[in-house]
């Protein structure tokens, strides 16, 4: 590895409002730099720029979006791997420049130069460096892992229980119910509308009867515009005086956002949090929410800068400004010049969804008492220490639902690993085959979320008015992200990244470095989903491993290239890499039931047969809790396991295990000592074993 900062490239500047410096690097294989929409690999070849400055912006090729994310990874054609990293909360430019060696060009407008190099070797190296700096995030609440349903405008209470309604009815799995703003009184926080949604309490507490939980959404806007004493939140943050100033300090900076005129918290004030904490509470009463969904902490503002425009001074115009969606630095936000306890927005600006969720996961935490679950659509560097994170405003199309894949691919190296889309496109309407192939890729992203905008026609798995051949497919797609929950979870609690690209795995196998349209969960499982329109077949890559279909157990016969693979309607391929345990469990239709279902293992042996694998179980919620941890190992033809924890005081029973790849049907099976029926499927070489009601928390010994 060897990179180069210099002036040779580009020259230095150093003043004030800009610095440049540029730095060579060994290869054209580049990933990273976020938040912008684009191909997982950086196309190098096509000079490409990218502006890092918080935008409310839907998402499209070369625009500065919600979030900032300047990190970068580069691959060198032998496989090793290296990261540069510029800790900076500037507006940013970033262009790569297709020179010899290939340039990254770093632009800030203020701050310093504080940089950081990682070595690896591995790519999974360095991003564990990355992130010992950045901060691991938490496990989440397993509940968070289920499927999250949402809607913009379910037309009030009524059409919100109608939606819980076909989902239970038509036996589709779902963990969570959300509100978007159509809750509120005129949009306003910590409020709900007791005329359009009087049967909320009552929803909240029906969905907490059946083992699901409500999220319900919150935007850093308060309503400045209500009369004296009507409006609590904005009377007691003029009290406690938490709210971004205009430049003179003189008083709250006005924007106008969902409610109208609006003033903003500063989150750095040290007295937002119980501020913020205080109003929480109080409707944690009248709606016990379970997580929280921070939006529009852009800051968005419908307004540039201000209600009054801003003062006119080298923040509001700098000397150099990157090339910005909107045209300005301004659009769709604060005057750069508003205060904060901590600074100027001009400073802080990339870091108002930051500050927002750590305040906002802190608050949960001490009301739920339990692991926060907070989702954040404007993110920094260090946000995944608080908060999963969605694409925001995608559209309702083919591409949009390949793009979902480098999002995924780059959050999970940015230290979020909790991301997903808006399944079925936010925007725009998904007829019912886009909507089955999205959740079939959805079911996929660590964080698995339908929403969907207020104008656009029901898209959620039960809608009425998709076939009931699509409820079908689309119950299907949810039932395998069930069974494959405690593979998640278990992946989730190493704290690493969990959807990772095939180059991680193969970074000496050149054709894996633009691979974006399939990915890895862990180092176990290949998801190869369908992103065309009609498409029944699909075309695959098969690094050279061995790999077996994680559905019939069937050997992929040739592997380091390219191979047609079938998919129809009802099929997403996913493929189990050889020398893998995945523990998988019965799935059922929310967390809370398929918690108590039996485990089950699926056993795909290596070219060595061995392969191992293991189990994460805790309680699901409780911060810091016990845990169980059951290791898996497979040596030829006897598979066994260790319990390396067991804290967790709990019931494990596994009550099946599918061994793939055995070549001789076997005669006898043991199961601890005894013998067990099994069946044998001598097309696809698998041994099944089921019914059985073995102690996961004992030492497992199975042979054959
Ligand atoms: O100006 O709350 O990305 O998920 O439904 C739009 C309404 C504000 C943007 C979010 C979207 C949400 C919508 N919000």
């Amino acid at each position: 590895m060897f990179c180069r900062f210099d002036a040779s490239l580009a020259p230095l500047v150093f003043s004030d409002q800009m610095i440049q410096i540029s730095v060579g690097v060994p290869t054209t294989n580049l990933y990273g730099i976020g938040e912008n929409r684009k191909p997982f690999r950086i196309q190098v070849e096509q000079s490409p720029g990218f502006s890092l400055w918080a935008h409310d912006m839907i998402p499209k090729i070369n625009a500065n979006q919600y979030g900032s994310h300047p990190f970068v990874l580069g691959i060198e054609p032998n496989g090793d791997a290296f990261g540069i990293f510029l800790l900076n909360s500037n507006a940013l430019r970033i262009d790569v420049l297709p020179t010899s060696p290939v340039t990254i060009r770093y632009r800030t407008l203020g701050g310093i130069l504080d940089f950081y190099v990682f070595t690896g070797p591995t790519p999974d190296d360095v991003i564990d460096q990355y992130w010992a700096l950045i901060g691991q995030p938490p496990l989440p609440p397993y509940w968070s892992l289920g499927y999250h349903l949402s809607r913009w405008g379910y037309g009030g209470s009524s059409g919100m229980n109608a939606t819980i309604q076909r989902m239970r009815n038509k036996q589709m799995p779902f963990d969570t119910i959300w509100n978007d703003i159509d809750y509120m009184v005129k949009e306003m926080d910590w409020t709900y509308d007791h005329k359009l949604y009087g049967q909320l309490p009552d929803i909240v507490k029906d969905v907490h009867s059946h083992g699901e939980k409500y999220v319900m959404i919150l935007d850093p806007g308060i309503s400045n515009t209500q009369p004296r004493g009507q409006y609590a939140p904005y009377d007691d943050g003029i009290t406690e005086d938490i709210f971004v100033k205009t430049a003179d300090g003189s008083a709250p900076i006005v924007g106008e956002v969902w409610p109208g005129k609006t003033v903003f918290p500063d989150f750095t004030h040290p007295k937002a949090e119980s501020w913020w904490q205080k109003h929480a509470q109080i409707m944690h009463s009248k709606l016990p929410f379970d997580g929280l969904w921070i939006d529009m902490n852009e800051p968005a503002n419908f307004k540039a800068g201000s209600e009054n425009g801003c003062t006119s001074n080298s923040l509001e115009n700098p000397p150099y400004t990157p090339p910005l969606e909107g045209g300005s630095i301004i659009d769709k936000t604060l005057c750069m010049s508003a205060k904060f306890h901590d600074g100027l927005h001009y400073n802080l600006h990339n870091m108002y969804g930051y500050f927002e969720s750590r305040v906002t996961y802190n608050v949960l935490k001490s009301i739920v008492r339990k692991r926060p679950f907070v989702l954040s659509r404007s993110t920094f560097v260090g946000s995944g220490n608080y908060v999963a994170h969605w694409e925001g405003d995608n559209f309702a199309d083919w591409s949009d639902l390949y793009y979902s894949i480098p999002e995924v691919l780059s959050f999970n190296m940015f230290g979020i690993p909790f991301t997903g889309v808006d399944i079925c496109g936010f925007r725009g309407d998904s007829d019912e085959e886009l909507c089955t192939r999205w959740l079939q890729l959805g079911a996929f992203y660590p964080f698995m979320r339908s929403h969907n905008q207020n104008v656009a026609p029901d898209k959620d798995p039960a809608a009425m008015r998709f076939s009931s051949a699509a409820h079908d497919r689309n119950r299907e797609a949810l039932r395998l992200r069930y069974r494959l929950l405690p593979f998640l979870y278990s992946l989730m609690s190493r704290k690493k990244a969990v959807a990772r690209p095939l180059v991680f795995q193969y970074p000496t196998d050149s054709t894996t470095y633009s691979i974006d349209k399939q990915f890895l969960w862990g180092d176990s499982l290949l998801i190869t989903p369908v992103l065309n329109r009609g498409h029944t077949t699909v075309n695959a890559y098969f690094p050279q491993d061995t790999w077996y279909d994680f559905f019939s157990g069937a050997e992929v016969s040739k592997t380091g290239r390219w191979t047609v693979v079938s998919a129809p309607l009802d099929k997403i391929n996913v493929h189990i890499r050889g020398g893998s345990i995945v523990p998988t469990q019965v799935p059922d239709v929310n967390t809370q039931k398929s918690r108590r279902n039996d485990f089950g293992l699926v056993v795909a042996p290596s070219a060595r047969k061995t392969s191992q694998g293991f189990l994460y179980w805790d309680d699901g919620e409780t911060i810091d809790a016990p845990f169980n941890h059951i290791q898996f190992n497979l040596d030829g033809e006897r598979l066994t396991s260790t319990v390396k924890s067991s804290n967790y005081a709990t019931t494990m029973t596994l009550g099946s295990v599918d061994v793939y790849g055995v070549a001789i049907a076997p005669t006898t099976v043991r199961v601890n000592g005894i013998g067990v029926a099994h069946t044998y499927d001598s097309v696809n070489k698998v041994l099944h074993v089921t019914r059985l009601k073995v102690d996961l928390l004992k030492p497992l010994m199975m042979t054959w």
